[in-house]
């Protein structure tokens, strides 16, 4: 899964991208460089793929993986709109979901901006450049196919694609992004390569002072905006996380524990944008390997087989299938097995949160 961290300059990004990968990239300085892009990933922290392993114990383990992008689209809205193309936010274009952090901290050191500490007025301003970004995309393209009709060389797959792209456009002129229009397969798919900002979820991610951990005032009217528009926040002091990110695991939970934190925003994040995005795990174990995958809900049992390998796919017979309780509460596959809780699913099976699949094909 990747996400990329989006925001207004000074509002955390660097710190919070440092917290989620535990990195130690060089934060924001005045003046100092704005740039530089940073990538980095952190495993998706899972106690059942934990648990696989500590039964298994496999020559190999991957867990699922968050992939986190911080510099990707630097959006300066004190700057003049000339300085924003449609390449803009080229950089978030591939990202699964967009964390947009805001700030709402205080501090002496780190200059407020105009008007002052408001995460609610600079989600709204963020959110309006998204659409605009979009909007210009939409346009363009629409000129370009209304150019071609005129010319009468449209394909018939252009003018179907110019009739979602008109849909498009009426509901960015509406001001609403993408991700809230209902698009059929057809038409998602007509438009899919043009990789709008506003389809992708969106995770508001306010960067709280160090004392506002047990509800900022400053976030009241943001957390209002969140539900008004559906899209799920977190609050979180990422200096504070920073911190702590170098820590053993139980080292950070104690030290955040003791502020007052349950869990890390790494943790929360993962969350929420796995909620967002409606992902499911399903794992694979065994001797060799144990290894997390991650599907959207609703996929069924040779599209999981397709993140394996589409050659897995193409020659999929059944799926060897337990859920994760049967194989937690058995302590093996093979006494899972023994005790009936295995099934054999087809093509069709929709997989389930925690599934264990063993895809069964007819190369062996
Ligand atoms: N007090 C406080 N300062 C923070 C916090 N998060 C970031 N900062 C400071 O704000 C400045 C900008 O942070 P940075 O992560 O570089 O912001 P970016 O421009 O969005 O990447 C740095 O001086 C940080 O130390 C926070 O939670 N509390
Ligand atoms: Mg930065």
């Amino acid at each position: 899964m990747k996400v990329g961290l989006l925001g207004l300059p000074e509002s955390g990004k660097t710190t919070l991208f440092n917290a989620l990968t535990r990195s130690d990239a060089a934060v924001n300085t005045f003046g100092g460089r704005r740039d530089e892009i940073h990538l980095g990933s952190v495993p998706v922290p899972d106690e059942r793929f934990d648990f696989a392993v500590r039964v298994c114990v496999p020559k190999s383990r991957v867990p699922a993986m968050l992939e986190v992008t911080d510099g990707g689209a630097k959006v300066d809205v004190s700057q003049s709109r000339e300085k924003f193309g449609a390449d803009f936010f080229a950089g978030v274009r591939n990202m699964d979901a967009l964390v947009l952090v805001l700030r709402a901290f205080e501090s002496e050191s780190v200059l407020a901006p105009d008007g002052g500490i408001d995460p609610r007025r600079d989600a709204e301003r963020v959110l309006a450049e998204l659409l605009l970004a979009d909007l210009v995309v939409a346009e363009g393209r629409l000129e370009k196919l209304e150019k071609a009709r005129v010319l009468k060389r449209i394909t018939p797959a252009e003018s179907a694609e110019r009739l979602v792209m008109d849909r498009v456009k009426a509901h960015l002129d509406e001001l609403k992004p993408i991700r809230t229009l209902e698009l059929s397969v057809e038409e998602d798919r007509a438009v899919r390569s043009f990789a709008f900002v506003t389809a992708k979820e969106v995770i508001l991610a306010a960067n709280v002072g160090e004392n506002d951990l047990q509800g900022s005032p400053l976030c009241a009217s943001l957390r209002e905006y969140a539900a008004e528009i559906g899209v799920p926040i977190i609050e979180f002091c990422a200096k504070l996380e920073m911190e702590c990110a170098q820590m053993e695991p139980d080292e950070e939970r104690e030290f955040l524990g003791a502020m007052g934190v349950s869990e890390p925003a790494r943790d929360r994040l993962i969350r929420a944008a796995y909620a967002a995005l409606g992902y499911i795990s399903f794992f694979t174990v065994g001797e060799d390997e144990v290894r997390a995958w991650t599907v959207r809900d609703g996929s069924t049992a040779v599209m999981a087989a397709e993140k394996i390998h589409t050659e897995i796919a193409r020659t999929f017979i059944r799926a060897e299938t337990m859920a994760f309780e049967d194989f937690r509460g058995a302590g093996s596959w093979d006494a899972a097995k023994a005790a009936g809780k295995m099934r054999l699913e087809g093509k069709e099976y929709l997989v389930k949160d925690g599934d264990i699949l063993h895809i069964r094909n007819s190369k062996g």
